[in-house]
């Protein structure tokens, strides 16, 4: 069968970028019966240099400095956003006007008022959109939602997370630039929220459901930062650590916490889900183990059992070697570039689609505002 072409128009050429990029490369590879196929058509980044050696690196056929011009082009069919997060909402909003499909890296927006906006683009043009909410594709992480949904948990009493890291701990690191955007409010909107506790929450309410309120508490560990670009010293707005506990819609009660200043954690990312009739939990160090407590179990073998995610029969686990042989995290892209494909062939949604992102940042926004006001905040605040 001769494959449907999907034309890929990239912007941003960072980590990503290459996370995508590779995506896009394997999945024929592996996911053979896939109608559609990416085909590498244009990357975009402002720096001259670095998109030619992206491009050639990566086996793009062209590429652009200008973003506008990327999405003017009549041989693109989906614009994917790897930029920080400050242009997502530009970007998604010309690329839907346009007609273009719209692939985004999490998180949405900067904020809730560009988030809406953003959905109200992709539903007004009626373009197929996905937001890069990547974990949800690791083979154990949609095991678990698969014994979610059958009912092995029973009635859920508590959902435990955490995503832990320590690289900004330097006090001599500067505010924002480049390499460190992730730093400068300006351009992140938010700190580990809307970095790290995105996926946290994206997870939480894709296995657990809705969130209803939060308390939070947020802190700035290093007050003061260099600006490069204009060698003063400048407050630092974005939030070094987050921790928040919450009511879910199912009457069960949430603990999440992030930092960045977690000595010894490079990216440990936990959930741990406790319900009447058994449990779960899971861990990023060791992505492809889903542990599971059935309560029904017989009593002299009763125990965590440990489940190796990799049998055929296992989420996506038939596409890749043999049983028993373990993936990693670029997978979960894979996964995502296959799932979009096979969306595009039957008409299905592919979530988290925009506005799946956009209840994400409701309770990011609420997390915030909870934090800053100390006080429990709803997450029923609505832009759109
Ligand atoms: C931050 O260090 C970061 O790269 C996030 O931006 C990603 O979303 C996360 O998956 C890994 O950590």
């Amino acid at each position: 069968m001769k494959k449907k072409e999907l034309r890929i128009g990239l912007i941003g050429c960072g980590f990503m970028g290459r996370t995508h990029s590779n995506g896009y490369k394997r999945v024929g590879d592996f996911f053979p019966d896939l109608a559609y196929k990416p085909i590498l058509k244009a990357v975009c980044s402002r720096s001259e240099d670095k998109v030619i050696a992206f491009a050639e690196q990566w086996g793009y056929e062209s590429y652009e400095t200008d973003w506008k011009k990327l999405i003017s082009r009549d041989d693109i069919d989906a614009v994917d956003i790897c930029t920080p997060n400050n242009m997502h909402m530009e970007i998604a909003v010309a690329a839907a006007a346009a007609g273009k499909m719209v692939l985004c890296e999490k998180p949405l927006s900067r904020n809730l008022e560009e988030g809406a906006q953003m959905v109200k683009a992709v539903e007004t043009s009626q373009v197929k959109n996905t937001v890069w909410y990547n974990y949800r594709r690791l083979p154990a992480v949609t095991l678990a939602k698969q014994l979610v949904e059958s009912g092995k948990l029973g009635k859920i009493f508590h959902y435990r997370t955490n995503f832990l890291q320590d690289w900004t701990i330097n006090e001599n690191l500067p505010q924002g630039g480049r390499a460190f955007w992730r730093m400068d409010a300006e351009a992140a909107g938010s700190g580990v929220t809307g970095d790290l506790l995105a996926h946290c929450i994206d997870l939480a309410m894709w296995l657990n459901g809705g969130i209803k309120d939060v308390s939070a508490m947020t802190e700035i560990f290093v007050k003061q930062r260099l600006r490069e670009e204009t060698g003063k010293m400048e407050d630092v707005k974005i939030d070094d650590a987050c921790i928040f506990h919450c009511h879910f819609d199912n009457g069960s009660l949430g603990l999440f916490e992030s930092t960045r200043y977690a000595r010894g954690h490079k990216a440990l990312f936990t959930f741990e889900i406790n319900g009447e009739k058994g449990s779960l939990r899971w861990d990023l160090h060791d992505l492809n183990k889903l542990e599971y407590f059935n309560n029904a179990d017989e009593s002299i073998v009763k125990g965590w059992r440990s489940i190796h995610v990799t049998d055929g029969d296992q989420p996506y686990m038939d596409k890749w070697w043999v049983p028993g042989l373990s993936i990693g995290y670029e997978h979960s892209f894979v996964h995502q570039v296959a799932d979009f494909l096979k969306s595009i062939a039957t008409g299905e949604e592919c979530h988290p689609t925009f506005r799946d992102a956009y209840e994400t940042q409701k309770v990011c926004e609420a997390v915030l505002l909870s934090a800053k006001n100390k006080c429990w905040a709803d997450t029923d605040v609505d832009w759109n």
